[in-house]
């Protein structure tokens, strides 16, 4: 009898005792396992009175239960500890930047970047985005912009021409943007205000050039549309493209066949040291170009010069990306090399320390 006390008792003390999920198993199979002490005792209950028996069996059973519950708390003792533990050392601060994340993060590429600030501009200003096919017919690229037969634009060395086709019809890789504004004019009325982001092609390749550039271009068509209104959406277009309202502009008299008259329009700039800086400085630099469109053009549109007048401009995407964000050179626009782009490319998401990283 005291036997069974004493060894309940010594087990109380290894289930309080242990420290680990194993030691708290030993001390359930030393008490209640097959093998254990109060197995034994429960198989000797066979041997006893009845009597004897019964109490027997109650306070085997009474021990039994204790133990178990005993087992039972420790264990979730243990398991409270492990996981405290757990949190303890594995602390992470969730609240640091990321930085492997950050290493591994797409880049926005410039040319793309300056296209979205561009059409931004212009979208505030009540400007829509229009877009049209790269390949096209010698009316929508050439004829309907007033571009005749014997115009150098039209010259092989410039145009990338497609074999001809069944009906002896030769397609062009489009030498500008403007045909999709032809084609806007053609397919609904006026007023029109757009803008024209896509890819040219021209037959053409140095420091400065490549045969696959980026144009944006913009048109407005509306009743009394004067070079006023070309000077003041252009102007508006410099001090917010450049972020800056001390930069002086320069509308030089030009010429172009779809605009009459037209004009070249330069910025301010100084380049000290071999620095180009924007918006400092009395040397100019030649941004983009521009006109009030040609009567001719707005009659190939079957649109009445009489009454609908408007104006119409263009400019390099690469030039202006490299101006804007002093990429030295051109042709690294189009390698594919993501070096170049980890360095030059913008992080899609306007979080900084995404795309810095943390001191560690
Ligand atoms: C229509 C009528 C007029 C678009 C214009 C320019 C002037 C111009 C060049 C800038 C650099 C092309 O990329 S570049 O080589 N563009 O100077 N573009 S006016 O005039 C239009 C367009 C469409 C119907």
């Amino acid at each position: 009898m005291t036997d069974i006390v004493a060894q309940a008792q010594a087990s109380e003390r290894a289930i309080a005792q242990a420290e680990k999920p194993e030691a708290l198993e030993q001390a359930r199979l030393d008490a209640l396992g097959k093998k254990g002490w109060l197995s034994a005792a429960l198989k000797e209950l066979g041997g006893l009175e009845p009597e004897a028996r019964k109490q027997r069996a109650a306070q085997l059973n009474e021990i039994k239960d204790r133990l178990s519950g005993a087992l039972d708390a420790k264990r979730g003792a243990l398991e409270d500890a492990a996981i405290n533990a757990r949190l303890a050392a594995e602390k992470q601060d969730m609240t640091l930047p990321l930085l492997d994340g950050a290493e591994n993060l797409g880049r926005i590429h410039p040319i793309g970047q300056v296209i979205d600030e561009i059409t931004e501009i212009f979208a505030a200003m009540g400007f829509t985005i229009a877009e049209g096919p790269d390949i096209e017919d010698d009316f929508h690229n050439f004829t309907a912009l007033n571009i005749p037969p014997a115009h150098p634009a039209r010259q092989m060395q410039d145009t990338f021409y497609l074999p001809p086709r069944e009906d002896g019809e030769q397609m062009v890789l489009r030498t500008h943007t403007s045909p999709v504004q032809i084609r806007t004019m053609r397919s609904a009325q006026p007023p029109h205000r757009i803008v024209v982001p896509g890819r040219t092609y021209r037959s053409d390749y140095d420091m400065t050039h490549t045969p696959m550039f980026h144009q944006i271009e913009g048109l407005v068509i509306d009743r009394n549309i004067h070079m006023g209104h070309l000077k003041g959406v252009l102007v508006e277009f410099c001090k917010a493209f450049f972020e800056t309202d001390k930069v002086k502009m320069r509308f030089r008299p030009s010429y172009f066949p779809f605009t009459e008259p037209s004009a070249e329009v330069d910025i301010n700039c100084s380049r000290e040291g071999g620095v180009l800086r924007v918006g400092e400085g009395d040397d100019w630099l030649e941004i983009l170009g521009s006109g009030m469109v040609h009567r001719k053009v707005l009659e190939h549109c079957g649109v009445d010069p009489n009454e609908w007048q408007g104006f119409a401009w263009g400019m390099g995407i690469d030039r202006i990306a490299m101006l804007k964000y002093g990429i030295p050179d051109l042709r690294a626009f189009f390698d594919a090399d993501l070096r170049w782009l980890k360095h030059y490319g913008f992080v899609p998401l306007d979080i900084p320390t995404l795309g810095q990283g943390v001191a560690r």
